[in-house]
């Protein structure tokens, strides 16, 4: 089963959208099989976004991710990578459409409220920064047949 790593940004949980945005993703019937409170350290956050360092956003990038706790998820589901950055919306602000999770609820691309993987090998990379594997779990829930 595909597995995606998901984060709400200091923003969205300092604007108390943890669980409207939880709620998106487990209607949508995706499996929730991890998850934390946490607040990363600079380390962390730069590991987490290396493909951006030397752009002129990375700094300030950085500096907010690691502004306030995140709430880390890791979720599984077909093609929950893909589907599950759809729900997110696009990265710019004014691309964002209505519906999508940056649609509805975001104004500033530097505060988009949710981060997803972009592709298998990120979601590996990134699940491996935040989480250490005992503490993911591994369970059957009986509505996914009818997914
Ligand atoms: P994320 O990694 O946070 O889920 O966001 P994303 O895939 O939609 O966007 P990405 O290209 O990976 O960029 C990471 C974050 O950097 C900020 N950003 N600012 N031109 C800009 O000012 C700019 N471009 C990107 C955004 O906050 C984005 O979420
Ligand atoms: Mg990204």
């Amino acid at each position: 089963m595909e597995k995606t790593f998901l984060m709400v940004k200091p923003d969205g949980v300092q604007r108390g959208l943890i669980g409207e945005i939880v709620k998106r993703f487990e209607q949508k019937g995706f499996q929730l099989v991890g998850s934390k409170l946490v607040h990363i350290t600079k380390e962390q956050a730069e590991l987490h976004y290396q493909e951006h360092k030397g752009k002129d956003f990375y700094e300030r990038l950085v500096n907010f991710i690691t502004s306030g706790p995140v709430f880390a998820m890791v979720w599984q589901g077909d093609q929950v990578i893909a589907l599950s950055r759809a729900m997110i919306g696009k990265t710019n602000s004014l691309e964002a459409a209505p519906g999508t999770i940056r649609g509805d609820y975001a104004i500033h691309t530097h505060l988009n409220l949710i981060h997803g993987s972009d592709s298998p090998q990120s979601a590996e990379r990134e699940i491996g920064n935040f989480f250490k594997p005992d503490e993911l779990v591994d369970y059957s829930k009986v509505i996914q047949q009818w997914i």
